[in-house]
């Protein structure tokens, strides 16, 4: 039928109940989607702040979210999923905790037809026909920002640049990603040496707990903090201050996400630099979800476009942050 056509018939059946039933499809007229979201949990601010815009993007387009905090649980997001697809929803958003293990549960999400777009970490699955869309940062690019912004900053300096890293949630693909980025461009110069790397989870508790520790092995040895969000940087701040040094100044501390609490550090002199990592991703996940209801095809990742804010602009920046 062409559009026209279809316009006029639909007029003609407007008032009588059957005009959307013909028009197009349900789904798509007044009914809204169901869509269940299997989140991480609220390690971060960052986390939060998706979870805001996932929940204002669903009730601005008038869906029903079903929302899952996971508690930093792979088991919990696993249960949540199946219980998703028993309440048979339209679609499922996953906020992937670790890349592996989600075979099984995407096959079973597959097998109900029930579309899984995956947003903020990617996942690693035999087959890849089990998700349909990624809608997220490019987080090996983030990390070679941070080691760009390093070795700019530190051009005119001598002997070793000794760093320490936080890393994010084991096997999670941000944590894999940022450090490999940051890898990548850091050993084109043999001065810049990692001395230690250890995971605090994404959390600011657990990067004070860890920064504390490396404090006491390496002291004054640091040079530079490397943290793959911010929630760490900050829990590490309080560590270094601790130990009576400086943040910033006897210790550079670059951070990840760019969220408001590391504009603060950065205008109180506390932080370096932050690389962004936007996690307003709402507005795109609904038209993905949509589109991956109606079975149109998407693009493997749907990218979101960042930048990088080092503590110069942060006073003037700080006012046009959203999270
Ligand atoms: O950078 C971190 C959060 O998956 C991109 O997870 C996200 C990361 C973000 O907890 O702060």
């Amino acid at each position: 039928m062409n559009p026209m056509k279809r316009r006029s018939f639909a007029a003609m059946l407007a008032g009588t109940g059957l005009a959307c039933m013909w028009a197009t499809p349900a789904w798509s007229q007044g009914k809204k989607l169901v869509i269940g979201f299997a989140q991480t949990g609220a390690e971060s601010e960052w986390r939060t702040a998706n979870t805001d815009s996932v929940k204002s993007a669903a009730a601005a387009a008038g869906h029903e979210l079903k929302f899952s905090d996971a508690q930093q649980k792979q088991e919990n997001q696993i249960k949540a999923i199946r219980s998703f697809i028993a309440q048979k929803v339209d679609v499922i958003i996953l906020a992937p905790l670790v890349t592996t293990g989600w075979d099984t549960v995407l096959k079973e999400a597959k097998a109900a037809k029930i579309p899984v777009i995956l947003e903020s970490r990617n996942v690693v699955v035999k087959d890849p026909t089990t998700w349909t869309t990624f809608v997220g940062s490019d987080f090996v690019e983030e990390g070679r920002r941070a080691g760009k912004w390093l070795l700019e900053h530190t051009k005119n300096t001598t002997g070793d640049v000794n760093i320490v890293e936080l890393q994010g949630t084991v096997g999670s693909d941000p944590a894999i990603d940022r450090k490999k980025g940051f890898d990548e461009v850091i050993k084109a110069n043999p001065r810049y040496k990692v001395i230690r790397s250890q995971t605090a989870d994404f959390t600011r508790a657990k990067g004070k707990e860890v920064m504390e520790a490396f404090l006491k092995a390496e002291g004054k040895k640091i040079n530079v903090l490397y943290a793959h969000n911010d929630d760490m940087a900050i829990g590490a701040i309080q560590a270094i201050e601790e130990a009576g040094l400086k943040p910033a100044k006897d210790i550079l501390v670059i951070g990840v996400d760019a969220v408001k609490g590391a504009f603060e550090a950065m205008i109180a002199g506390k932080m370096n630099v932050s690389v962004e990592c936007s996690p307003l991703l709402g507005p795109q996940l609904m038209e993905a979800a949509v589109k991956a209801k109606a079975g149109e095809p998407l693009p493997r990742w749907i990218k979101s476009i960042e930048g990088v804010f080092p503590a110069e602009v942060a006073a003037k920046e700080f006012p046009n942050r959203k999270y």
